[in-house]
């Protein structure tokens, strides 16, 4: 599409390093696997990577505790390593967007180190110090009631200097204090200035907008009784200076053309979301809305003792939600399903129940994230289908810090209530963020080919279904998940201007079980029937749609009959 930005028909990629591609056999994924697999990730017709943390870090939170803006954590290689996958990237046509991490560093960063030594070290005010309170009993208290979003308080006391500092994540992710000009001059420079001059196209930030807070520091309303702490979101996220400080990142970025994918928690109204992405307001390319992810979570599903589950209209209306920041307006939005913090799409929103039905949501998801407009994402292991982990893994096997907090949580609240503790296995279970950090599936060879067959362990275990879902087993076979993505994305290309860029309306809203929609641009329109159930369901021509003239462009069950199968897909020409 002429004279539009290069990052709107782009099919973005995304690579957890540690577990993409493991060159040397220790276990974790690298920059070297990455590499070595570039020639894959080109034969799916993308066009961008974004890999996540690679820089140094305590791991504690899988690099986004980064302990060093400027150099590479040890196993996954070295700023050379990412000089080679650069110019490897570049050479191929490929471009490569890293993670931006920077509402918080490491407790371990030099920066948080100079701060906790003294109050009167040059480096104080870079991150967030306030005096503890005190009840009636002369007990000591935290500044305020606000939850950590990783669980327990938000604020941990330092005894050197007898101040709390605020960590919205983990105990060791310090918030840096953005109201301070100076650490942010130092953020453009050493965060990303030093990686746009290495030649990176651009960044996903993350949490976006949790970098101005509200000043007052007030406590939150108290939505859970039994708690000394209480979900506090709308007080950290979207605060008074937030806009002032994106446009002053976006001139360093606009130096560069560089594009920007923020990551936007907690922010559901239309107004809200423009303010970040109108093409006006000069602040990002574009952010991942929650809508979808966060579907049958609750609202804070850690704290529920069933599950909300969900359905089809609640599905509809969040993709509505996405697709209408572009309707009528100069903003550019983002179409995603799942992402290293979710469970996998076809687990969460498809079946997973039999091989046959796991392939055909797998290609009903593809059809609907290709038919939508904004930029693509993938996520690795998702072109071929990969599904969670199953509900006999018990909780050694998971090892993101949000669920083993959990885990111990529910552990020490219920006492140990096996009910309870069974409960919170069938909550990780679904909604994880484990699911889509297991090792990607190459191939059938042991350690699912991500790890060479002699090494020690994956760092975490493979999915024992490997040997039925790896990319070499669906490269031959033309009528696999990984082949129809491929085709997808072509088709994307093919009729950008409907599917990338089109007008999207959603037809019988009502139904609980099949989702409609057309796309249309100019006088072409391209007609969306997805049934999301299990059971078969009458195909209807819906009337809006007046012409004869019907063309299947891409459809998941062959030789079809009037009827949609469960889970089947049809996308049409009209
Ligand atoms: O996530 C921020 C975020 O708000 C959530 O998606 C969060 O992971 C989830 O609610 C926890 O239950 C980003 C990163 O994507 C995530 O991996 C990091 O852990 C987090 O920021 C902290 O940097
Ligand atoms: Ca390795």
């Amino acid at each position: 599409i002429v004279g539009e930005k290069w990052w709107k028909n782009s099919i973005i990629y995304q690579i957890y390093p540690a577990s993409f591609k493991d060159s040397n056999g220790d276990g974790i994924g690298d920059i070297p696997g990455i590499i070595s697999s570039l020639d894959y990730i080109t034969s799916l017709g993308v066009d961008v990577i974004w890999l996540c943390p690679m820089y140094d870090s305590p791991q504690i939170d899988m690099g986004y505790d980064i302990s060093d803006y400027q150099s590479v954590y040890g196993p996954y290689g070295t700023v050379q390593d990412m000089e080679t996958l650069i110019d490897a990237c570049h050479k191929r046509g490929l471009r490569i967007i890293l993670d931006l991490v920077v509402n918080h560093t490491s407790d371990q960063h030099q920066w948080f180190k100079e701060s906790r030594s003294s109050k009167t070290n040059p480096k104080r005010d870079w991150y967030i110090w306030k005096p503890a309170k005190y009840d009636a009993n002369g007990n000591r208290q935290p500044p305020n009631n606000w939850r950590s979003i990783f669980g327990g308080s938000a604020w941990e006391w330092d005894e050197t200097t007898q101040e709390y500092y605020l960590h919205l994540f983990c105990v060791e992710q310090p918030d840096v204090n953005w109201e301070n000009a100076e650490t942010r001059q130092e953020i453009y420079e050493s965060a990303m200035e030093f990686w746009l001059q290495k030649g990176v196209d651009g960044f996903r930030v993350d949490t976006v907008n949790m970098y101005s807070k509200h000043p007052a520091y007030a406590n939150a309303p108290i939505l859970d009784p039994k708690s000394e702490t209480q979900p506090a979101f709308d007080l950290f996220c979207n605060g008074p200076r937030i806009h002032e400080y994106l446009s002053e990142m976006n001139e360093v970025l606009s130096k560069y053309d560089a594009m920007t994918v923020g990551e936007l928690p907690n922010t559901h109204t239309l107004e809200g979301v423009l303010r970040y992405v109108s093409a006006a307001e000069k602040q990002l390319s574009m952010v991942f809305q929650f809508d979808l992810v966060d579907l049958g979570q609750g609202k804070d599903y850690k704290f529920l003792t069933t599950f909300p589950g969900w359905n089809l209209r609640e599905l509809k209306n969040a993709v509505k939600n996405t697709q209408d920041i572009i309707r009528g307006t100069d903003a550019w939005t983002t179409v995603f399903m799942e992402n290293h913090d979710q469970g996998r799409s076809v687990s969460r929103f498809g079946s997973d129940k039999t091989p046959e039905l796991r392939v055909r949501s797998a290609k009903m998801l593809a059809m609907m994230q290709s038919t939508l407009s904004g930029t693509q994402f993938i996520y690795q292991g998702q072109e071929i289908g990969m599904v969670n982990a199953p509900r006999e893994w018990t909780i050694d096997e998971y090892k993101d810090i949000d669920s083993t907090n959990y885990y111990q949580m529910t552990s020490k609240a219920s006492g140990e209530d096996p009910a309870a503790l069974s409960m919170a296995m069938d909550s990780l279970q679904h909604l994880a963020r484990d699911h889509s950090r297991l090792p990607m599936q190459w191939s059938a060879e042991a350690n699912a080919g991500f790890s060479p067959a002699s090494s020690a362990k994956p760092w975490m275990r493979p999915n024992d279904n490997y040997p039925e879902i790896n990319v070499k087993l669906q490269e031959k076979d033309s009528s696999s998940v990984l082949s129809f993505w491929k085709q997808m994305n072509e088709l994307r290309k093919e009729y950008a201007d409907l599917l990338v860029f089109g007008e999207f309306d959603i037809l019988d809203e009502p139904n609980q079980s099949v989702f409609t929609y057309t796309k249309t641009s100019r006088n072409q329109t391209i007609l969306v029937v997805l049934n999301f159930s299990d059971t078969t369901q009458k195909f209807q021509k819906p009337d809006s749609v007046k012409s004869e003239d019907w063309k299947l462009l891409a459809g998941n069950v062959t030789g079809h009959k009037e009827d949609l199968q469960a889970f089947e897909g049809r996308v049409f020409l009209v």
